[in-house]
């Protein structure tokens, strides 16, 4: 397990998930004895108003040459890195011939939007399927974890870097201050860092406690972004909410007093205060809300399975490792989960055991009830899958859908 200088200072516990599987451990049948499980417990550093995991299991048991999500899985994710990147000029954030570094590339759906232009990019990718991955597809992507030590060998990067970017990545780094450090060395005097994370707020106001997982080891607000980044001479300048990953945030960093910090800063932090996400009271309330979640979800399935009513799953999420675990659901519940990757079809769910079997049966099965695992792709899904509920079939989730 690893512990960060800056972050893992005074850290509160105030909830633990019980043993936990790796959320994207999903596995063989010959790999059941052998699964790797840690405890599950998160807890709030107050100076930083960070919520986060009291420890995590160590990177490289997670990010490796098996890492099974791609990020151009959803069709809806693809256009939005597109928006994000017209976004990005529309700000001047990138102008002709800047220079670009993606943190965390993954498949390389966002930088593929700047492929025969002007921008010179490339990612760092830690995971080597998905490295390897953008590079066949032409996107640059160099195999390692962004930290410190790892970009000091960057020598044309260094100091020259107009703009850093980093999509649901920035809350899997265990060691923030190495991270920031390389991000400090990277950027130029008026050089940017923009990255975007599920948002603890939206966590708070939905009780999507499946956000939390090994992977994810920061829930971040614009409290703890505000501060942490304080501490390297670095201001928020600016927040924008987004609605991808069942509600997001977007954070603009910049070197301290180099960048006018708009107004919308000072509204999200007036908006946290007054819902409690920036103290340890949202905290115990959100416990109070999942403890509640979870005592309706087992009932709900109780029933269901009282009268005999099949059940499957759709998506096989990071998420739904956590849901399964902390609810004690696998596969006298639920028959198997449907998706698209086929990494994950043929294997079982991390700790609950249930088979991921292929999308393309989803319509053929015999079921009364889809759980939604992929709840925050509900709008792309439903409209694929009309027919289901045309013919009766009944969608439930632990969220509001
Ligand atoms: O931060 C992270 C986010 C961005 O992605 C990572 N730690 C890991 C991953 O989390 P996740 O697995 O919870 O992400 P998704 O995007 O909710 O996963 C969707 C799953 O559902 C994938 O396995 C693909 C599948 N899927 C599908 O079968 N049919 C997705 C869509 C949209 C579909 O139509």
């Amino acid at each position: 397990m690893f512990k960060c200088k800056v972050t893992q200072k005074k850290i509160k516990p105030f909830m633990s998930f019980g043993s936990m599987p790796l959320a994207n451990g999903f596995l063989k049948k010959s790999q059941f004895k052998k699964e790797f499980f840690y405890k599950m417990e998160v807890g709030f550093n107050e100076d930083l108003s960070l919520f986060q995991l009291a420890e995590q299991p160590e990177a490289k048991l997670m990010f490796n040459k098996d890492y099974p999500f791609f990020t151009s899985s959803s069709n809806f994710m693809i256009n939005h890195f597109r928006l994000f990147s017209k976004w990005l000029k529309k700000n001047n954030y990138l102008k002709n011939n800047y220079n670009l570094i993606e943190i965390g590339s993954n498949d390389g759906t966002f930088l593929n939007n700047f492929k025969n232009t002007s921008i010179n990019f490339f990612g760092i990718e830690p995971s080597k399927n998905m490295s390897d991955l953008s590079n066949k597809k032409k996107i640059p992507a160099l195999n390692f974890f962004f930290n410190f030590e790892n970009v000091k060998n960057l020598k044309k990067s260094i100091g020259k870097t107009n703009l850093i970017t980093a999509a649901n990545v920035i809350c899997h780094v265990q060691d923030l201050n190495s991270l920031i450090l390389g991000i400090d060395l990277l950027l130029n005097k008026k050089g940017i860092f923009i990255f975007e994370e599920p948002y603890l707020g939206s966590m708070y106001s939905k009780v999507s406690y499946d956000q939390i997982y090994d992977e994810h080891v920061f829930m971040f607000s614009a409290h703890s972004v505000k501060k942490i980044f304080n501490i390297y001479g670095f201001d928020l300048i600016n927040v924008i909410p987004q609605v991808t990953h069942g509600g997001s945030m977007r954070y603009v960093i910049g070197r301290a007093n180099e960048h006018k910090i708009t107004k919308n800063v000072e509204k999200i932090l007036q908006y946290e205060k007054k819902n409690k996400i920036d103290s340890f009271e949202g905290c115990l309330n959100f416990k109070k809300k999942c403890l509640e979640s979870k005592f309706l979800l087992k009932e709900k399935i109780n029933r269901m399975k009282s009268m005999d009513k099949k059940i499957v799953g759709y998506g096989a999420t990071s998420k739904s490792t956590t849901i399964l675990n902390y609810c004690g659901i696998n596969s006298k519940h639920i028959n198997c989960i449907f998706d698209t990757t086929k990494e994950k079809v043929g294997k079982f769910t991390p700790g609950t055991h249930i088979p991921i079997v292929n999308m393309k049966d989803f319509n053929k099965y015999n079921k009364d009830y889809v759980y939604l695992f992929a709840w925050n792709h509900k709008d792309e899904i439903f409209r694929k899958e009309k027919k289901f509920k045309k013919d009766g079939g009944k969608w439930f989730s632990h969220v509001k859908l």
